[in-house]
């Protein structure tokens, strides 16, 4: 017996998969003698040419002024909490990867959730005070898909309270506002170079700092507590990058402004085609003189056909695999649950977005074609 498919399954079945991102590689023959390097000299890790070659490359890009590089942007931030000696409790945000918030549990820190603005999804400013209590001794805002917070009333806070603000600049790589980078708000910065991201290593990350002697402290902390052959100042960690990392970050830095040309290039088109179709919103950007398009995060709205969860069922249906970034939120995850300020009440802006966002696929090789089949799913509704 023969059992006959439709055809339109079969076409469906056969397009490729389309995933929220695909790291850029640039060509692997370009590659090939920074590995030859390596090779030849044998230094493999422990902060050798190329860490320190792209931590100097990364400054003058980024246009800051100290930067360490560590293997992935959680162990920058467990460690960007110790240099600053950060204890008790910590303001943060719900509406991020879970990262943002382990890194304070990993520090024995107690997380305090604060609901988010409702334009541009971080930490909303006008909340932090009355979360503040004496334990309080910092603020761990994100810069939410690259979309800056607002750092000055951030800052007025913490001024008034005497808190330090380390910021999870997990996805804000590049992002300038009228007053420059992003990144040189707050007492510390944190990147991530994971392979999601704009700028990638593999794995990878960075404490962005204001001065020498803060970037001496990060650079023990992540060499276990290291200072010299027989000093060790601190319980420090391995957090180090290695050299093929290293290499790695220095050849992509060739090609980041091409990526990011390319990233603006399908974020308009998205905005484009987008435009006017009932109960699809487009995150606006968010104060941003340059944007890094790290994401591009939809709202679906009641006037859509389809609730959000069945528009995901429908994207895998059709083999295009966004996600729902960020939900569940972080205070609804066992460990963060049970404390007082991850009462769904208290974070009514949070809960509502990580309802309603759907992230799209965006990365520097994705085809017009591949836009067009996101949108027409959309549309199809
Ligand atoms: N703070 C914030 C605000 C963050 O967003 C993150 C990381 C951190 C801190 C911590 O930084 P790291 O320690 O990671 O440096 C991903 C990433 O693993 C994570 O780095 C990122 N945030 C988070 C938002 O997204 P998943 O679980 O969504 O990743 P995964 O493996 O499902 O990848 C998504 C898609 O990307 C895949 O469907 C296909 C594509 N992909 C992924 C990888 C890893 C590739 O094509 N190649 C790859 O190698 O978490």
């Amino acid at each position: 017996m023969t059992v006959s498919i439709p055809t339109k399954v079969v076409a469906e079945a056969l397009q490729q998969r389309i995933y929220v991102t695909q790291p850029h590689l640039p060509p692997l023959r370009e590659f090939l003698p920074y590995l030859e390097e390596i090779w030849e000299s044998k230094t493999l890790t422990n902060c050798g040419p190329f860490h320190q070659q792209l931590e100097r490359a990364l400054c003058d890009y980024l246009g800051v002024q100290h930067l360490a590089l560590l293997a992935n942007g959680t162990l920058a931030l467990v460690t960007a909490l110790q240099a600053l000696r950060i204890s008790g409790e910590v303001i943060t945000t719900p509406y991020s990867f879970v990262a943002t918030a382990h890194s304070l549990l990993w520090n024995g820190l107690k997380p305090v959730f604060v609901d988010v603005d409702p334009h541009t999804l971080n930490l909303d400013p006008a909340r932090i005070e009355a979360a503040i209590t004496p334990q309080t001794t910092a603020i761990m805002p994100v810069h939410c898909y690259g979309h800056p917070c607002d750092v000055k009333a951030i800052q007025k806070i913490a001024d008034n309270y005497n808190l330090r603000v380390i910021y999870d600049a997990a996805h804000a790589f590049g992002v300038q506002t009228q007053a420059g980078s992003v990144l040189a708000h707050g007492d510390l910065s944190v990147l991530s170079f994971h392979a999601t991201k704009v700028f990638n290593t593999f794995e990878g990350g960075a404490i962005i700092c204001p001065d020498a002697k803060t970037k001496q402290r990060i650079d023990h902390l992540k060499n276990f507590g290291f200072v010299d052959e027989v000093t060790v100042v601190a319980p420090g960690i391995n957090g180090k990058m290695s050299e093929i990392n290293a290499a790695f970050g220095l050849l992509q830095l060739r090609h980041i402004d091409q990526a990011l040309a390319a990233r603006r290039k399908i974020d308009a088109t998205y905005r484009m085609m987008l435009k006017g179709v009932p109960g699809i919103r487009c995150m606006g950007n968010g104060g941003e003189k340059v944007a890094n398009h790290a994401y591009f995060p939809i709202l679906v709205d009641s006037g859509y056909s389809l609730t959000r969860d069945a528009l995901y069922d429908k994207f895998r249906a059709n083999n295009v695999i966004v996600r729902r970034y960020f939900y569940p939120l972080i205070s609804d995850f066992p460990m963060y649950r049970g404390l007082p300020s991850a009462r769904r009440e208290n974070l009514t802006v949070a809960t509502e977005a990580a309802g309603k966002v759907l992230c799209l696929p965006i990365y520097p090789s994705m085809s017009i074609e591949d836009i067009e089949r996101v949108v027409s799913v959309i549309k199809k509704g």
